[in-house]
């Protein structure tokens, strides 16, 4: 599939337009101050920057760099800690003990960029440090996609079955949350007594388990884990409307929904994605029973071809009908599954509105009006669904214009973000003002997807690993 439509004369024009800029922002401002906004849309496949004359294999360097940058942050300033917090040179822990976030969720993206010194201190603090026998709540769905998600995949590409122990353990803790009586997890457990809490849920955070739940399933032989975390899902499923859309808030326990605007955003967004790939990991029909009907729901219902663009908006899970004209920076992760499900033209078109998001202010805010082309709320948190979506589409359909957009966002993410120690995500995209903190997905997920865009398709075979909703690789290694 193509990205835009344009003759050549009109090619060298955007170029032109592009190669008197000096940056990201003015890049988007340029663009859209002096063309027509279709037009503009038009262009956006085509510039090729600075950055890309040194070629794919400088580019990545760069984000190795970037990533050593934050990692050297993260080790003088918050070893030992969940967090660093760039702005102050801090450090935060989530818990009142630290469960070594960063160095679990950037471990795999080490492996990949071949920081075998990096790695090998990272590997001994989560040795040596990482414990979950602890006596305090913890939220399931974050503690799942980055603790056993990450130790999933550092046991799978490290193969060190220490990790596996740790993964196993995490996985027993966890399980006391499914004890709802519709099967669907609480939002909260604590890991040494198995209290629950937390009965309003959302789809997330009930639907995200599978994939790391599942494989630790496969990898142990114990049923257990895969059950719960698809009887939660089934039982979610089972919930939907009768239009076939899922809401935004539900009681796990009396299975009521609390909250009923449909959409792709945070919350639910990645149900979806897991159904998906459930389906696609485990070979398991049921889950592509579920996708199916549920992205036929979401492209009837939630899309939006709206005069600005292709977006996935809000919409009530009832009636179908337009509650609200709202993207941003978590719903950008749609347009890679999408295109992993093979709908690379939904996907692309999808992917041209976000790039629009994107370069309105150089960054993409967290959350934004379509219909107003105006930010809702102005931040950015270093999220990689953007990145994550060029990325996909490039490796998926080949086309070298989705590695242009790619670059675009990710030498503005670097410029706005970087600070002396680490990357501090943004209080405004328009006024670039940092705020203090840097969330351990930055490393797991954004500098990764950033990494292989550019890395040779050797550095990770794309067709052998299903990625978690936090960036870890997972492998169908049993049969
Ligand atoms: C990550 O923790 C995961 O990608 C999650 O699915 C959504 N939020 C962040 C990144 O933005």
């Amino acid at each position: 599939m193509s990205v835009g439509c344009i003759g050549t004369r009109r090619l060298r024009a955007g170029l032109a337009v592009r190669r008197t800029s000096s940056g990201g922002r003015r890049l988007g401002r340029s663009c859209l101050g002096a063309l027509a906004p279709a037009l503009c849309l038009l262009l956006v496949p085509a510039p090729r920057l600075a950055a890309q004359a040194r070629g794919p294999d400088a580019e990545a360097a760069a984000v190795r760099e970037a990533f050593l940058h934050a990692w050297r942050g993260y080790e003088r300033y918050a070893w030992g800690h969940d967090e660093l917090l760039p702005l102050s040179r801090g450090a935060r822990d989530w818990y009142p003990a630290s469960f070594v976030m960063t160095p679990v969720d950037a471990f795999d993206t080490m492996l990949l960029m071949g920081l075998t010194d990096e790695a090998a201190r990272a590997k001994a603090l989560i040795i040596e440090r990482l414990s979950f026998d602890r006596d305090f709540p913890v939220q399931v769905f974050e503690v799942t996609i980055r603790l056993l998600g990450g130790l999933i995949s550092a046991y799978q590409m490290d193969g060190d079955p220490r990790f596996l122990a740790l993964a196993r353990d995490l996985g027993n803790r966890l399980l006391p949350a499914f004890e709802s009586k519709t099967g669907m997890p609480y939002r909260y457990v604590n890991l040494h007594t198995g209290a629950v809490s937390g009965p309003e849920s959302n789809p997330a955070e009930i639907g995200t388990l599978m994939l790391e739940l599942g494989t630790l399933s496969k990898l142990t032989s114990d049923a257990r884990y895969y059950d719960a975390a698809k009887r939660a899902v089934t039982s979610l499923y089972g919930r939907r409307s009768r239009i076939g859309l899922v809401g935004s808030e539900i009681d796990v326990e009396s299975g009521v929904w609390r909250g009923i605007d449909s959409h792709v955003g945070g919350g639910i967004d990645s149900y979806y994605e897991y159904l998906l790939k459930s389906w696609l990991l485990f070979g398991d029909q049921d889950f592509k029973r579920m996708w199916d009907s549920s992205v036929a729901a979401v492209n009837r219902y939630v899309a939006d071809e709206a005069p600005t663009g292709y977006w996935y908006g809000y919409a009530d899970m009832v009636t179908g009908g337009r509650s609200a004209t709202r993207f941003g920076a978590l719903e950008a992760f749609f347009a890679a599954v999408l295109a992993r499900s093979g709908d690379t033209a939904r996907a692309g078109r999808l992917m041209r509105s976000i790039f629009r998001m994107w370069t309105t202010f150089g960054v993409e805010p967290e959350e934004w009006n379509y219909a107003l082309m105006r930010p809702i709320s102005p931040g950015y948190e270093l999220r990689p669904e953007a990145i994550e979506s060029a990325y996909y589409l490039f490796r998926i359909t080949g086309d070298e214009r989705y590695r242009d957009l790619g670059r675009v966002m990710v030498d503005s993410l670097l410029r706005y973000t970087r600070a002396e120690v680490g990357f501090a995500a943004l209080r405004d995209v328009e006024t670039k003002q940092q705020r203090d903190r840097m969330e351990s997905f930055f490393l797991a997920e954004t500098l990764k997807y950033a990494f292989l865009l550019f890395a040779p398709p050797q550095t990770l075979d794309f067709d052998a690993v299903i990625f978690n909703t936090e960036a870890h690789p997972i492998r169908r290694t049993w049969p």
